[in-house]
């Protein structure tokens, strides 16, 4: 059983949160640039057409044949505040998930939402005790094919009656995580997401692993095969009775996941470049109907021009701001960013790093020429915006 009516949503629209000035601003704690704020409010998720609204469709239909009604919510703002996205999970401020280097501020208070848990609170201060959540997410992050700095996340809570906790009742730290009312909710909690699984992929093989989330213990990460390699699709633990605690539910227990919605799109439909679920291009959407999974036929594959930039680095050196600058400078024909050599000079004290970026467009050729202009102003302004001494 399911609905979609939400009394406690925000009355908001995808061209609500699209207005470029929520985020761009002059703040010196900004650090969200043209590009990134482009991508919000897109919705993709909501478009029943487009593999990303198509998963989360068929991930929706699945808790639908499930014995508790999960409420959906699907129009949180992805502007979140940092206690929703992480004092409310007990992130602490040291974390290195918080750090400007791996996360979009619009000012020190508030920031896209790097995970959709960072909604798990509100809603569950709000009452609801099933639910799924979907929506946008933000990071800065390494460039390749399966990586892109905004991605979609489906989160999923169901707290426990409270009568079939009972014998836990007060149970705090070791003595909670050892007790068989806490093994009761792991299980059900791995059943349901394996249940998932085959209903999206057919019987799959599948892997379980310890992880570590500060919201939930114990947290499990689950693999799934794909061509071979093993693909890791999902996060999930016990809900920490300090979290349960702090959104004013202290007598529940139940269990919580957060999967990438382009993880398994990408694995379902056979698409296999992270960037092209943001294309505009016919060729892309005409392939994909309403309640379909079918295999992506590739239109083309455009060839590559490969370029290295090397750089003595200063001590206070980001990766990723370097890896934002080149999409802030050639847009989505970045195709991958990747160290491919590194060493220090024992007598400059110095270290230098080349990097191979690999461009690539979707849509067309490109000329050396072009790439030329671009990777010029990208090594201006490596030199200028990061210190870095460029050999
Ligand atoms: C989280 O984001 C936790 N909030 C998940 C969670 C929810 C744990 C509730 C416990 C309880 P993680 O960073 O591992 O965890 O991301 C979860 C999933 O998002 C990953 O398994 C992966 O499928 C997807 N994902 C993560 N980073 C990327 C990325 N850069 N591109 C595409 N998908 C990604
Ligand atoms: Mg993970």
């Amino acid at each position: 059983a399911l609905s979609s009516t939400v009394e406690d949503a925000p009355p908001a629209s995808a061209e609500t949160y699209a207005d470029p000035s929520r985020y761009l601003n002059d703040h010196p704690s900004n650090n969200v640039p043209p590009h990134i704020a482009a991508l919000v409010g897109r919705g993709l998720h909501t478009r029943p057409d487009h593999p990303i609204g198509i998963v989360r469709a068929k991930i929706q239909e699945y808790f639908a044949t499930l014995p508790h009604e999960y409420v959906v919510y699907d129009a949180e703002d992805p502007i979140v505040t940092t206690t929703q996205c992480f004092d409310d999970l007990r992130i602490p401020p040291d974390h290195p998930g918080r750090s400007p280097s791996d996360t979009y501020y619009v000012n020190d208070e508030t920031l896209l939402r790097t995970h959709t848990s960072a909604h798990q609170s509100e809603h569950l201060r709000s009452g609801a005790d099933c639910f799924l959540c979907a929506g946008d997410v933000y990071r800065r992050d390494e460039i390749d094919s399966s990586h892109y700095p905004a991605f979609h996340q489906l989160e999923g809570v169901r707290l426990f009656p409270e009568e079939e906790m009972a014998g836990a009742d007060g149970l705090k730290g070791e003595e909670w995580t050892s007790s068989d009312e806490c093994a009761t909710i792991s299980v059900d909690l791995k059943n349901t997401l394996e249940g998932l699984m085959d209903h999206l992929f057919g019987e799959t093989e599948k892997k379980w692993s310890e992880d570590y989330f500060p919201f939930t213990t114990p947290s499990f990460e689950l693999e799934i095969k794909y061509e071979g390699e093993w693909l890791e699709v999902l996060g999930c633990g016990v809900i920490h009775e300090e979290v349960l605690q702090m959104a004013d539910r202290p007598d529940r227990r139940g269990w919580a996941f957060g999967l990438g919605l382009e993880r398994l799109a990408m694995i379902l439909f056979e698409i296999p470049d992270i960037r092209l679920f943001w294309t505009d291009d016919e060729r892309f959407h005409s392939q994909f109907k309403e309640g379909q999974i079918t295999k992506f036929k590739p239109y083309s594959k455009f060839p590559p021009v490969y370029k290295d930039i090397a750089f003595w680095i200063p001590e206070d050196f980001v990766e990723n701001d370097f890896f934002e600058m080149a999409r802030g400078v050639a847009g989505d024909i970045v195709e991958r960013m990747e160290l491919i050599d590194e060493f220090t000079n024992p007598k400059k004290g110095k270290t230098s790093k080349c990097y191979r970026i690999t461009y690539r467009s979707m849509d067309r050729s490109l000329t050396n020429e072009e790439i030329d202009a671009l990777q010029d102003s990208l090594r201006e302004k490596v030199e200028v915006d990061l210190g870095v001494e460029v050999r």
